[in-house]
């Protein structure tokens, strides 16, 4: 295939979708070097600018990635989030990964304005605050924060978070089932605290979401994370309808 110069579609976008049928059809897999942007721009008769920009728009999918003075790489595919109530343990036990968590900070904290209007929880009221590192095979993904009322899991702060999950000691411990929850998923840009725990240059784009789970009508978490949008992309089931549409 060639670039097509009477298309509408521009060059450097031809290019990325040559470039990664190109991939998939040589077999490349994760870690093989693509042609160095020279080489490019002379099979397919493009500027070095052109296949640069296609390269950026590429390595910024997170579909390559680039070692200076070594060269541009096939990039690990990202990891597919469900939109569903699982845990970060279970959630990455189901994808092959072994899942981790380091945790950053945990105190018991009152409820400020927003935090306690969302968890329908009087200003003030004690809950738990934990920041934690999450990783998948040891390689940092998201840094999460969760508050959690002490009320209704008072002693929390006994069981250890990095070798346990959340949402098993709830259960097991505090009898707490999560039956319902919502979230919210925003595009960010990495706060400089969060680029660094994550290994991310400053500015990186990033997943930034606000979950709320529930157990018998009840907010049991309120919890504001930050994903790495280059390992990370959601997917969901579409319905025919909206809910509650005809
Ligand atoms: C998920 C939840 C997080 C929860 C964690 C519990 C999102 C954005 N976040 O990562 O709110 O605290 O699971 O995980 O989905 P754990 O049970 O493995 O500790």
């Amino acid at each position: 295939m060639a670039i097509d110069p009477a298309s509408p579609v521009p060059k450097y976008a031809q290019l990325r979708d040559l470039l990664l049928d190109w991939i998939v059809e040589s077999g490349l897999s994760v870690d093989d070097p693509v042609p160095s942007e020279r080489e490019l721009g002379t099979t397919y008769g493009l500027s070095r600018m052109t296949v640069r920009q296609t390269i950026d728009l590429l390595v910024a999918e997170g579909k390559l990635y680039r070692v200076p003075g070594k060269g541009t790489f096939v990039a690990r595919p990202k990891i597919e989030m469900a939109l569903a109530l699982a845990s970060f343990t279970e959630d990455m036990r189901t994808r092959g990964f072994v899942p981790g968590a380091r945790d950053l900070t945990r105190r018991v904290v009152p409820a400020g304005g927003s935090t306690a209007r969302m968890m329908d929880i009087a200003p003030g009221s004690p809950v738990h605050h934990i920041e934690r590192l999450r990783t998948a095979d040891g390689e940092p993904m998201a840094v999460e924060r969760s508050n959690i009322p002490l009320s209704i899991a008072p002693h929390l702060d006994v069981f250890s978070l990095s070798e346990r999950s959340l949402y098993a000691i709830l259960e097991e411990e505090f009898g707490i089932i999560l039956d319902s929850g919502e979230q919210t998923i925003e595009a960010g840009i990495c706060e400089p605290a969060d680029a660094k725990l994550l290994g991310l240059p400053p500015g990186s784009p990033v997943l930034s979401m606000q979950r709320r789970s529930f157990a018998n009508g009840r907010c049991v978490e309120l919890a504001r994370s930050t994903y790495r949008a280059d390992r990370y992309q959601l997917h969901s089931r579409l319905d025919p309808r909206l809910p509650g549409g005809t």
